[in-house]
This record gives structure tokens, C-alpha cells and sequence, in this order.
């Protein structure tokens, strides 16, 4: 694990440590400390003991008492680890003075979940929004990392070209801050634009989010006859992908996966993530998947909707989808699980079960913002037809010397575009007039 790019080489050992602040965690600690392992197994990294410990508040210098470090020395000499990996988010100087005691290396969660995204980032969005959120964290605590290298090659002539040295990387990271921000904001145009071609063609969108591993790609492929990445483990998804979707009355909808959510997801991750998680922002429909055979449920969801609301999405429709109940089996279980969610669809992504009830109801949807559209299409906007009859539903069809006439129900969306479209072929076709005659 390094603090700029994800390794290969050979496995190293962790030491996980989750410290409670009583009275300010939401999730049981155990828990916690269960997805620090799957965390850290995401990374490739061997898990060598796990330690679990309770404070009232931090310690300002070394985050954890002077007594736990020196339980962690001992542990370091017996297991011979590399690394401690730190389930809370540690200042620089306190991640500086551990590793000054324990002398290996002092990770905290915000690193560790860093390191997941930049293993996991294939498309140069992705890699770019990664490295950005990598180099921001990075910055405060460069003087730690030059340290270690002083260390490293300590002798005659380290000091001072170490701390000229320091400022020059200082201050080249801060100009690769500025360029990355710069390119991102090309992607967020260039992605800006895509959603605009998608717009003309005014498909519904809906995007499926949820916390990671909570079946969003499984279900993104039982709907889309797709094969996006499904894997048991943290974060399988990080770039997002759309594909069209054929619902039971034949309209078409388009369905978006993205990137999983994660409890106390490191808000500056949220902000560099933007570019991706702008598909969320421009749905129509929100399908929020839960994972129903966890015992985190209600965890998880309250987790999801924190980042919603960073997102500032709160607002949107959201269906709630309970999946994996295939490992639910019990309709008392079920029920009791399902309880504080009243609404919600009960499915089995992976087996298939409960996908036409949930079809069915994105069908109740659209149709509830359906109009009736009454049209002659002369013989030249045939596509128009066929746009109709693939998002729509069509009442009558008939030819006549002026064209095809049709009758159908549309999404209010897509009448108001297909009308527009017609008007301005018709401006099209007036402008040009004077020179054909
Ligand atoms: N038993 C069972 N397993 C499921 C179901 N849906 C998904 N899974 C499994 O759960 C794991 C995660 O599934 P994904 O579809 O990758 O989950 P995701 O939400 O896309 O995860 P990230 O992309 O990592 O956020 C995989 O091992 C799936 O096979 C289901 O309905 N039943
Ligand atoms: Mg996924």
C-alpha cells in the first residue's frame, strides 16, 4: 500500500485498530471493526490481529492512550506487521507520532479507502478524481512522508536539500492539484454534454445507489442482459456505466450504476467523486439497494442517506429495494426486516426474484406521468414513430396521404421533446423556402 498508487507486490501485514468515542458512534463497534477487515481485505493486505479499544475522546498527540501504544509495540515485535491501519480519520501529527513509536507505517480509513479507489479506477475519470483526492490528503502531510525518506538515507548532507526539497514537492503537488481540478471540470463537461444527447432523447433515467456490496451491479445486469463487475467485496464499481432498459409494456429507460456508498464515506472523497456521482444527481429515479441479510439494514440505509444528502438529492423519488432475500428465507424474518420499510420491493437480484414486481413498478411510474399525444408524422419523420412506439404506448396506427397518424400515451418528457423537434423542423424547412423556389 503507498500513499499515491496501489502495489502488487507481496502481501503485507495489518494490525486493524477501531477505537469507539463513546457516545459519538452510530454503529455497533464490532461492526465497525468487521469493515475495516472487509476494507482491508479489499486491499489485498493480510490481517494479523485485530484490536478493539473504547475512549471518551482522543488523545490530541497520539489519538489512542500511551498504554494501547505500547500493547501495540508488542504486538508489531510479536507478529512482525508493517502496517497499522487505523479505523478512525488520524491528524497528520498524530499518524507522525505513532509512527515515530511503532516505527512502521500509520494508516488511517480515509488512506485505506483512498487506496481501494485507486486500485479499482480504470477509466481516466476515475483515475483523475482519485489521484486529485489522493494529493489533497497527501499535502498536509507531506513532512511525514519526507521524514521517512530522510530516515530512510539519513546522513551528511540529508538536512537541508530535505527541506528545500519539501517545499519544491510542496509546491508541485499543489500545481497538480490545480491541473487535475482543470481536467475534471473538462470531464464534467464532456459528461455535461453526453447527458444533454441523452436528454434529446428524453429517456428516464434511473440510477441504482446503495451501499457498496449491496447488489447494485447484480441487478444493473439482471436488468440490462449486462455483465458489469459483480464481486464480494468493497467498492467492485467505481466508474459508472448506462445502459438501456426494456420495461414489460416495451418503453425503453435508461439505468445508470455507479460507485457504492460507505458509512462516514470521507467527505472530500464525496467532493472529488463529483464527476461520477453527478449520474445520481441528474436521475429521474433513484433505486436505492439495500442489502436485507445483514443485520445492518437500517445502518447502512441511514448511511446512504447522509451522502444523499450531501448530494444535495434528497428530494428525488426513491424506490427502496430490499435485496438478497434468497439468504432472508424466513417470511417472518422477512417481515420484521422489512418493517422500517414499508414501501420497499422485496428482490433477489441474483436469483431473479421479485424483478417483475419491480419492473412493474417503474411502469406505474412513467405511466403516471404519461400524455396523450394525438400527431399526423409526415413520411421523413418516421424516426418519430418509431420513438414513440418505443418509449410510449400506442393506442392507434393508421396511414393516410399525409403521412402516419398516431395515437398514443407518452411520457409528458417526451412529448413536450418530440413536439419541439417537429416545430423546429418545421422552422428548418421555412427558412430554407425562399432559396428552393
Ligand atoms: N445471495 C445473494 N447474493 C447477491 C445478490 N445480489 C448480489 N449478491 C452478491 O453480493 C455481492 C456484491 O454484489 P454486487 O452486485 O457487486 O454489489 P454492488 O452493490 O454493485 O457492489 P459495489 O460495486 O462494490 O458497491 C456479489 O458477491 C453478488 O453475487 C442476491 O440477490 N442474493
Ligand atoms: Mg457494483
Amino acid at each position: 500500500m503507498t500513499t499515491t498508487q496501489s502495489t502488487k507486490e507481496k502481501r503485507e501485514r495489518a494490525v486493524l485498530v477501531t477505537v469507539e468515542m463513546r457516545g459519538h458512534e452510530s454503529w455497533p463497534i464490532e461492526d465497525r471493526a468487521l469493515e475495516l477487515k472487509r476494507l482491508t481485505e479489499s486491499c489485498g493486505v493480510d490481517i494479523v490481529e485485530t484490536e478493539i479499544c473504547r475512549r471518551k475522546a482522543p488523545n490530541a498527540g497520539l489519538f489512542i492512550g500511551k498504554g494501547k501504544v505500547q500493547e501495540l509495540v508488542e504486538i508489531i515485535e510479536e507478529t512482525g506487521a508493517d502496517v497499522v491501519i487505523f479505523n478512525n480519520d488520524l491528524s497528520p501529527s498524530q499518524q507522525k507520532n505513532l509512527e515515530e513509536i511503532l516505527t512502521i507505517r500509520v494508516i488511517d480509513r480515509t488512506q485505506l479507502i483512498l487506496d481501494i479507489f485507486a486500485r479499482r479506477a480504470t477509466s481516466n475519470e476515475g483515475k483523475v478524481q482519485v489521484e486529485l483526492a489522493q494529493l489533497v490528503y497527501l499535502l498536509p502531510r507531506l513532512s511525514r512522508m519526507w521524514e521517512h525518506l530522510s530516515r530512510q538515507y539519513a546522513g551528511v548532507g540529508m538536512k537541508g536539500p530535505g527541506e528545500k526539497q519539501l517545499e519544491i514537492d510542496r509546491r508541485r503537488i499543489s500545481h497538480r492539484i490545480t491541473s487535475l481540478k482543470r481536467e475534471l471540470k473538462e470531464i464534467t463537461n464532456h459528461r455535461n454534454l453526453q447527458r444533454t444527447q441523452r436528454e434529446k432523447f428524453s429517456m428516464l433515467t434511473i440510477a441504482l445507489i446503495g451501499y457498496t456490496n449491496s447488489g447494485k451491479s447484480t441487478l444493473f445486469n439482471a436488468f440490462t442482459d449486462s455483465s458489469v463487475k459483480v464481486k464480494d467485496q468493497l467498492f467492485s464499481t467505481l466508474d459508472p456505466t448506462v445502459r438501456k432498459m426494456l420495461l414489460p409494456n416495451n418503453q425503453v429507460v435508461l439505468l445508470s450504476d455507479t460507485v457504492g456508498f460507505l458509512h462516514e464515506l470521507p467527505h472530500h472523497l464525496v467532493e472529488s467523486f463529483k464527476a461520477t456521482l453527478e449520474e445520481v444527481v441528474n436521475a429521474d429515479i433513484l433505486f436505492h439497494i439495500i442489502d436485507m441479510s445483514g443485520h445492518l439494514a437500517s445502518e447502512q440505509n441511514a448511511a446512504v442517506q447522509e451522502v444523499l444528502n450531501d448530494l444535495g438529492v434528497q428530494d428525488k423519488p426513491v424506490f427502496t429495494v430490499l435485496n438478497k432475500a434468497d439468504k432472508v428465507p424466513g417470511d417472518l424474518e422477512r417481515y420484521s426486516i422489512k418493517r422500517p420499510f414499508p414501501e420497499a420491493v422485496v428482490i433477489s437480484a441474483l436469483k431473479g426474484e421479485g424483478l417483475a414486481e419491480l419492473k412493474d413498478l417503474i411502469v406505474d411510474f412513467v405511466q403516471k406521468d404519461m400524455e396523450d399525444i394525438e400527431i399526423i408524422l409526415p413520411h421523413k419523420h418516421y424516426k418519430v414513430a418509431k420513438e414513440i412506439r418505443e418509449k410510449g404506448n400506442v393506442e392507434k396506427e393508421e396511414y393516410g396521404d399525409e403521412g402516419l397518424f398516431i395515437k398514443a400515451m407518452v411520457p409528458t418528457k417526451v412529448k413536450y421533446a418530440i413536439l419541439k423537434k417537429l416545430r423546429s423542423n418545421v422552422g428548418t424547412k421555412k427558412r430554407q423556402s425562399p432559396r428552393n423556389k
